[in-house]
């Protein structure tokens, strides 16, 4: 079947949107590493908008590991659907993208990062793609870290190419790129600057102080809802474009990016595109990633445990509802440092409202993966903050048990645990003292928080309940 693509752009029904900017005008500015789905309904976004007004801001988009994204994206010449699913729904074509880099590209990549065009990098590469410890550091042990320090004119990681792409513009004499992070990690800008300065120091004294001083890592806070593309997405697309569409995402309407304010002359305006530029990003970034994230793992590996298989269905079960609200209202709530102009219940309010969202079919597996990368920042470090303050933690030990319970139950049964960590973990979570073995692991749990008696006591009496089949309690706390 014939694609979306410039070409077949025109003959498309009048519902859908069309690109408020000619595609074919459009230039490299950004390099973006990840073009998974969330970039694409997120900043991609963004950027399109930006593009209405000055098209100097395409972006190159690269994929380091799998060419499936940047090869759909080639055939479509940058074109892809955007489907907001909500009570009012659209279709709008996002013309963003101005080249593709795939696997095994590395000289068009170096030539990219060296443009003096390009000014700004960004990237999505999820919590693990960053190679760092779980108290946020370069993780120096990492295979790919490793690889890179020993060949780094051949980089396999992001921190790699970031870095090696910073070197070339510092040998030249010539201005950085602004380095946006948009994953879902505290602090992300700033993590990222110290890994990648962790990452030139050991090649380049010089250099590492270069990217310290010089070069800006804003941190940020990303949101917008994004379920995978599954077939059946795909085909209603094809079905209302009447093209077919590899690269369509779905979102729900909520979209935010709050953005560190970052110094960059004749800049994108980011701005008059919808991002929120403030100079504390820190509170936002806290409140979603602990209430949002926070509240979307605990549906998830507790709904799993209920043999659930959506976040809407999720919010359906009255016990399990009550529960993450009374977790989100209290529990984390009370974590948090108080923000200008963020009224916490009411954004607890709104997040759950969202959850509701019947149109979104978000699967809790999805959000399962990678939970020894997501938990420190979504849940953890909550606990902490609880326990340092003196208060309860048998609520917030119930989804930490849960992701435990999950582990266990995805190892006996012989299913792939989709995790960094997954070999370690089916290990932890297969013996006979199930608590001692995970909470022992260091790339998640701190020493702190793994050996404070009151977090381990609500840990192994929850994951009993969990392993026992009878939740119902823990779910009334
Ligand atoms: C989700 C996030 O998959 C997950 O782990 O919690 O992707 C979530 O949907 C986004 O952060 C929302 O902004």
């Amino acid at each position: 079947m014939t694609s979306l693509s410039r070409d077949t752009l025109s003959a498309l029904p009048a519902t859908i949107v069309r690109p408020g900017h000619d595609p074919a005008a459009i230039r490299t500015g950004v390099v973006h590493f990840g073009p998974g789905a969330f970039h694409r309904a997120h900043q991609a976004a963004v950027f399109d908008r930006v593009l209405d007004q000055d098209p100097r801001w395409g972006i190159a988009a690269v994929s380091l590991r799998s060419g499936t994204t940047t090869d759909a994206l080639k055939r479509q010449d940058g074109l892809y659907t955007l489907a907001v699913i909500d009570r009012e729904p659209s279709m709008r074509i996002i013309a963003a993208h101005s080249d593709t880099v795939g696997p095994g590209e590395g000289a068009r990549l170096r030539a990219l990062l060296a443009d003096p065009a390009v000014r700004i990098a960004t990237s999505t590469v999820t919590e693990k793609g960053y190679c760092l410890r779980s108290d946020g550091s370069l993780d120096f042990d990492h295979k790919d870290i490793a690889h890179d320090l020993a060949r780094p004119a051949e980089p396999a990681s992001v921190i790699g190419w970031i870095v090696t792409g910073l070197a070339a513009r510092h040998a030249a004499g010539a201005a950085p790129f602004a380095m946006l992070c948009c994953d879902n990690m505290t602090g992300n800008g700033g993590k990222l600057r110290a890994a990648c300065a962790a990452f030139a120091r050991e090649l380049d004294p010089a250099l590492a102080g270069w990217i310290e001083a010089e070069v800006a890592f804003p941190d940020s806070m990303v949101d917008s809802i994004t379920p995978a593309s599954d077939a059946a997405f795909l085909a209603k697309v094809r079905h209302e474009l009447g093209v077919s569409d590899e690269a369509a995402v779905q979102r729900e309407s909520f979209t935010q990016w709050v953005l560190q304010r970052f110094d960059m002359a004749d800049g994108p305006d980011l701005a008059a595109a919808g991002v929120t530029l403030t100079d504390d990003v820190r509170g936002y970034e806290q409140a979603k990633l602990r209430i949002l994230n926070g509240a979307h793992s605990s549906l998830a590996y507790i709904g799993l445990a209920r043999g659930l298989e959506t976040v809407f269905e999720a919010m359906s079960d009255p016990a399990l509802e009550h529960f993450v609200s009374r977790l989100m209202h209290y529990d984390i709530a009370a974590s948090l440092k108080p923000v200008e102009g963020l009224d916490v219940a009411g954004y607890a309010d709104a997040v759950l409202d969202r959850f509701r969202n019947p149109e979104i079919r978000h699967l809790l597996s999805q959000i399962a993966w990678d939970g020894s990368q997501k938990l420190p920042y979504r849940l953890l470090d909550t606990v902490q903050d609880a326990l340092d303050a003196g208060r309860s933690v048998e609520r917030l030990a119930v989804p930490v048990a849960a992701w435990m319970a999950f582990v266990r139950r995805k190892a006996q049964a012989g299913e792939t645990i989709t995790d960094p960590l997954a070999d370690t973990l089916a290990q932890a979570a297969t013996g006979s003292d199930v608590a001692t073995a995970m909470l022992a692991l260091r790339q998640v749990f701190p020493e702190r928080l793994a050996t404070d008696p009151r977090f381990r006591h609500a840990v192994v009496e929850a994951l009993v309940a969990f392993l026992d089949g009878d939740i119902e309690p823990l779910l009334a706390r």
